[in-house]
């Protein structure tokens, strides 16, 4: 039974937790609208743009984006490269390309996922950025399983932040209530075995 008055808000998904002297935190939500320094772009090697994440990045930022993006020369999978930002609320995009599963098999696909995200990290700490917010590298156009590729970049990132505190805070921003409970489930296992 509902009556005026009784709005149900919708419940704001999140959660945080404390790695060293940064903070990691899960939320639901769209990544071209998060405020951090930084945000991560799950692009491909041309760096000329795409659908899915890459495809919202280029139409939130604006042709400029693009612009810049084209003088890069490309990136190789398991690497990372900076740009600026431009219309969006975060002043640079760190654009990482993660790999195709099923053309690297999963050992394989693991090690430049892993790389993926540490590089990010790695190009984010040379620029001096303290905070910034990553999508589910790999898991959409790129078919890895977001069951295995949750625990990969939690961990990497863990791992990280653990030896720099350089970064204050990581945000995974997961696309839909089905990738945030996936994530939340995998670093809930990852805290109770650390
Ligand atoms: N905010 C956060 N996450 C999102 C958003 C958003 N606005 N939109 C989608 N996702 P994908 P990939 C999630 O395909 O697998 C592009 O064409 C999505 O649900 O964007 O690394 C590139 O140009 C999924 O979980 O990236 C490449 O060619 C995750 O982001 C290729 O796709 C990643 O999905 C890269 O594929």
């Amino acid at each position: 039974m509902t009556s005026a008055g009784q709005v149900k808000e919708p419940k704001e998904e999140i959660m945080q937790v404390t790695i060293n002297k940064s903070r990691l935190e899960l939320v639901e939500g769209d990544i071209t609208e998060q405020d951090t320094e930084a945000i991560v772009n799950a692009a491909n090697p041309t760096l000329l743009g795409g659908g899915g994440v890459d495809g919202a990045i280029h139409r939130a930022a604006g042709p400029e984006l693009l612009e810049e993006c084209r003088t890069l020369g490309g990136c190789r999978t398991g690497d990372a490269k900076i740009t600026k930002g431009y219309r969006l609320k975060a002043k640079y995009v760190i654009h990482a390309v993660g790999p195709v599963y099923h053309r690297e098999g999963p050992e394989r696909a693991a090690e430049l996922l892993a790389s993926a995200y540490r590089r990010s990290l790695e190009v984010a700490s040379e620029n001096n950025i303290r905070s910034v917010a990553f999508p589910s590298i790999s898991t959409g156009a790129y078919g890895y399983p977001m069951e295995e590729a949750a625990p990969i970049a939690l961990r990497t990132v863990i791992d990280y932040l653990k030896s720099h505190p350089d970064i204050e805070l990581v945000r995974f921003v997961l696309f839909g209530h089905r990738a945030y409970q996936i994530y939340e489930r995998a670093l809930k296992e990852i805290l109770a075995q650390d």
